[in-house]
This record gives structure tokens, sequence and C-alpha cells, in this order.
């Protein structure tokens, strides 16, 4: 091949499949854009508008296709504005790939403008492998090993590339001492655990008669195999919040999410379980989980590190959750007795009613959960949706019911703030014809979410199907830490850190050329949704909600919400108001019929 080193880099990642980079340009990697720009279309580069909104960009493709999502960045502040993005996908373990530039070679250790000790930055994100290139030479095996670990391992890896050497001719490497002779491909393993092994974890999901099981992530290719196994074990099963797409919530014995942001069901399934079956899911709060000794355990995950870590398993498979759910099943005997199932599936209706009447508690001026639980029953088929962290992603934890066929996630492990609108730009850009709609408080928003906005009135003419949203949760405030502040510390609101301004949204939206909303009664919420959802733009909605109503733990009780509410709300700015709602939704699912 003639051409520079970046005319080879470009090339040679199109040759690994990748046809979309998300980044943001910068002299330390104009040789590579150069590349970009020769390389005419053969990969789309998205524009972002920071490189960390890139890099969530680059997780989401991840998360959404399947497939390696790469970033690029220039060297110094772009390579550091990458790394939050990064993080989300490492914490996710979605593979990714950074491509940054660096100072010239003769610079580096000069204290050169915009040098930053790269590798040393990249160290811990991308520890799977990370290289800086000195001699064209080295480029091929650098991307073929940084390609092939992030896919392979579902890491983080990166290439830095100093920008002196993105412009000399490439070379192949010669045959010689002391070279790399590398080449391109991966095949997936099929990864099966040994036949006694799966008969030790059927013996153990045998022999219970309580079973719960977990799902997550790594269950997401799995739906067919984990509705199969449930049903012949009469299992409830929980999804934690990145599984939240493995099952679809119209199955009645599906008791939806757990954890803080959890449902009481799912909470009553592991407190009365006597076996726990957990399948691709690195959840993280044990006391979520049974009690250690109440259930035996079987464990399932590609990774063995992330084995018997929240509750010590039975049995610790390695394996993939579709191809060893599918080897377990013929091990597994249906289980006549059904009286779990039903005791289960009657969680679960009680749990749906209460939910409903939380969120049509009334509210000032709109209940956050309302507006979710509107959007449930308008959903598109296949509809994508993501959630930012806050308050929302209770909601979209709680409230959103997902049906076959669809897509969610959020920055789970790293739960960071800024993740929804890039989130919900790369599933556009993965699958234009499908509906997509980001939930987003007004913190995230003004975090960064609001500029990437600007991303997508640039590109959205583009997309085959106009239909994305944004749902801005308008509370102004930091509503999800002002409860943490009065639940777990006992302190009342801390107006300085908490509050927020109020910003026109909707206004900014329609001063770039999208449709903009605005809704502060609830009895205007369905038609929102139904109007954005039929709008020839994306669109966003900006609802202004009540910052007290809580985001209950599913495990809260009456007593308990009464005990805070005396206790712990002494000069809270809010107090009428936060006790007025909290009690609103604790009566909501202990008084039936009551509002
Ligand atoms: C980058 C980052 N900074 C801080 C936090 C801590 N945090 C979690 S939720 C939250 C409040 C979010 O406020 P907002 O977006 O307005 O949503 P709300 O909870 O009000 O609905 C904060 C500050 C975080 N998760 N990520
Ligand atoms: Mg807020």
């Amino acid at each position: 091949m003639t051409g520079t080193v970046g005319d080879f880099l470009v090339e040679r990642l199109y040759q690994w499949g990748v046809r979309r980079i998300f980044g943001y340009p910068g002299d330390g990697i104009n040789g590579v854009f150069g590349a970009l720009s020769r390389a005419n279309g053969k990969i789309e580069f998205i524009q972002a508008r920071h490189e960390e909104m890139a890099a969530f960009m680059a997780s989401a493709h991840a998360k959404f296709t399947g497939e390696l999502g790469v970033c690029i960045a220039t060297s110094g502040p772009g390579a550091s504005h990458l790394l939050t993005g990064l993080y989300d996908a490492r914490m996710d373990h979605q593979p990714v790939l950074a491509i940054v530039g660096q100072q010239a070679r003769a610079a580096l250790g000069g204290h050169y403008q915009q040098e930053l000790d790269l590798l040393s930055m990249f160290k811990d994100v991308a520890g799977a492998f990370v290289q800086q290139a000195s001699t064209p030479e080295q480029v091929r095996h650098l991307l073929d090993r940084a390609v092939r670990t992030a896919v392979g391992e579902r890491r983080v890896t990166a290439i830095i590339l100093p920008n002196d050497l993105q412009d000399l001719p490439y070379s192949e490497p010669p045959r010689a001492h002391g070279t790399v002779h590398s080449g391109i491909g991966y095949s997936k393993p099929k990864v099966v655990p040994f036949d006694e092994d799966l008969q030790r974890a059927a013996d153990v999901l045998n022999a219970g008669r309580k079973v719960a099981i977990l799902v997550g992530a790594g269950a997401l290719q799995a739906t067919e195999q984990v509705i199969a196994v449930a049903e012949k074990l009469g299992a409830g099963v929980a999804k934690a919040l990145l599984g939240k797409a493995v099952l679809p919530d119209d199955l009645p014995w599906v008791t939806g999410s757990i954890g803080l942001l959890g449902t009481e069901p799912s909470y009553q399934l592991m407190s009365e379980c006597d076996t726990l079956l957990m399948i691709g899911s690195g959840f993280p709060y044990s006391e979520f989980l049974p009690k250690e000794g109440q259930a035996r355990g079987v464990q399932i995950d590609l990774q063995p590190d992330m084995l018997s870590l929240r509750y010590p398993m039975e049995v610790n498979l390695v394996g993939d959750a579709a191809q060893t759910l599918h080897a377990l099943l013929p091990l597994l005997e249906h289980k006549a007795d059904r009286r779990w199932r039903d005791k289960v599936e009657g969680w679960r209706a009680r749990w749906d009613k209460t939910l409903a009447k939380r969120a049509l508690v009334k509210a000032e001026p709109i209940n956050p959960q309302r507006v979710v639980h509107e959007l449930s029953p308008r959903l598109p088929e296949h509809a994508i949706i993501s959630s930012d962290s806050g308050s929302c992603a209770n909601w979209f934890a709680r409230d959103l019911q997902i049906r076959q066929g669809m897509q969610c996630s959020l920055s789970g492990g790293l739960a960071s703030m800024g993740a929804a609108v890039p989130y919900a730009i790369a599933a556009k850009f993965a699958h234009p014809q499908r509906a997509v709609v980001a939930l987003v408080g007004d913190g995230a928003m003004q975090m960064s979410n609001l500029a990437e906005l600007i991303t997508v009135a640039k590109y959205w003419q583009q997309w085959d199907n106009p239909q994305w949203i944004c749902a801005v949760f308008n509370n102004e405030d930091l509503n999800q830490v002002t409860w943490e502040q009065r639940v777990m510390e006992g302190d009342p609101k801390f107006e300085a850190s908490q509050s927020i301004p109020d910003v026109p949204y909707h206004l900014f939206a329609i001063s770039i050329g999208l449709q903009g909303i605005y809704v502060e009664r609830e009895e205007d919420i369905a038609g929102a949704w139904e109007r954005a959802l039929a709008a020839d733009r994306p669109v966003l909605i900006e609802f202004k909600t009540d910052p007290n109503v809580p985001p209950l733990p599913p495990h809260i009780k009456l007593e308990q919400a009464k005990k805070f509410a005396s206790t712990l709300l002494q000069g809270d700015p809010d107090q009428a108001g936060v006790i007025v709602q909290t009690a609103k939704q604790v009566l909501s699912s202990v008084l039936p019929g009551k509002k």
C-alpha cells in the first residue's frame, strides 16, 4: 500500500470492519483526519461537541450493535477529555478503541505544548492494550492487537500516534529480526462449560423449590434461553439495570429491576428464594441479593473475575449465556409444583398496581413517574431508550415497560451523568430506522447533553426516520443527590450544591432547528409524547417536574418513611412538599385505592 501512516491506519480499520468513528479534531491527530478525508466516506466520521461525548458514543455503539466502538481525539486536552466516556465502556465491558494524537516524536519529553504522558494516562482505562507508535512499521501490529484485544476481551484499548508519524510514508515491516508481522481477523469462541460442571449446576437448580434468576447485560443475547430455563424451573426473574432488555416486561414472572432503583417484587424474590441463578451480571449491591447461606447459587459469566463476587456461588460457570443455558436446558427438570411461580406472579401483579398508582399521584406540577408511565405504551416497536444518571434512572428502571425487540441502556457501572444524549445519538446512527428516546435530568442536560443536541441538529436529516426524542426532567435540582443527602446522610437539602438554574431547554432546541415542546400539566404528557413521535424532526420535550417525589428504594415501608420525614427533614428548604409527596408515594403502595 502507498500513502501515509494515517492512510494505512484508516484502510486497516476499514478492513477490520470499522465503518463509523466518533470524535473531534486537533493538530495532534490531523494526519489521521486527512486520511479519513481522503478515504472519501469509506469510514463515516461523526463530529461530537466534546471528546467525552464521542467516547460515550463509541461505548453506546458497542452496546447497541455488538461491534467495536471507535473514538478519536487529538493530543493533550482532546485525549484527557475522552477519559470518562472510555471509563464508561471499561466499567460496562464494552469493546472500544481510542485513537489519540501526540506531539511530534522529537518533542516528546520536552514539556511541549499539549504534551501529556498519554501512556500513563490511559494505562488504567485501556490497561488491556495501550501503546504509542514510534515507527511506521509498528502501526500495523499495534492496530491489529488493539482491535483484537478490545473485541476478544471486551476491553478498552488505545493507540497513541505522534503527529509527525501520521504523515510519514507507510512501510510494511521488513523481513528481519526484530519485526512483527500481524494479521487481521477474529472469530468469537464458543464458550461452554464442561458437561460435569453443567450437571453440577443442574443438580443445584433441580433441588431448589424457589428459584430466583438475576440477568444482566451478559444475557442480552440469550432471551429465548432465559425464558426456556425460567419456564422449566418455575422461576421468577429480576433484571439488573443493564439487563433490562433481556426480557420483555409483559411476562408476568419478570419482577423488573433490582437494587436501589429496583422493584418490590425483585426484593421479595431475592428475600425468599432458596436458589439463585445469576447470568451475565455484575450487579453491585449484595444487600439486595439473598442473605449468605439462604440460597444455593449458580452463576454463569464469560469473565472468571465476575464470578462469585456478590454472592458466594456453589457452581461457577465460565460461559456464554445463550450457549451455556442451551446446554443446561436438557439437564433441568420441569418443576411440577408451580406455587412459587404463582407467588412471584402475585407479587408482580400487585406491584404493577402500586406503580400505576404512584405514577398517577398528583404532584406539583408534574409527577416524573407519570412521564415514563405514559411513554411505555406509546413506544414504537423496536424503540431504543437511553437514560441519564439522576432520578430519571429510577423511573427508567421501574416505570419503563420494555417489549420484545427493544433495546435500552445507560452508563451502568460508572453511572456517569452526561451519557443519555450521546448514547441516543449513537443508537440512531446504528439503527436510523428505529425510534430513539433519551431520558435526561436538567442537571445532566446542563452538564453536557445540551451541547450535544447541536450534533443532532447537524446530522438528523441523514436519518431514515426522524423519531429522536430527548425528554428533559426540569426540576431545578440535582434531585437524585438531594434525596441521597436526605436519606443516606440524614442531611437537609444543601441549596448551594443542589439547586440549579431554570433553563428553557425546549427553546434552545427550537433555536437550533429542532422541535421543542414544553409540558407543565399532567394531562398534557400523553399528547406531548404522541406529538413528538409523529414529528417531522427530532424533538426535545421539557417536562416541568416535581423534585419532591421521592425515588424510594423498594423496601421502604410506611414506618421508615414517616420516621425519615419527621426526623431528617428539619431545616430542609423543601420540607413541606417532601413530606406530602413521600407520604403520598408510600401510601399509594400500602393503602389500596388511596392516593
Ligand atoms: C459526572 C457525574 N457527576 C456527578 C454525579 C453524581 N450525581 C448523580 S445523579 C446527580 C444529579 C443529577 O441531577 P439531574 O440531572 O438534574 O437529575 P435529577 O436527579 O434532578 O432528576 C449527580 C450530581 C454523577 N453521577 N456523575
Ligand atoms: Mg434535576
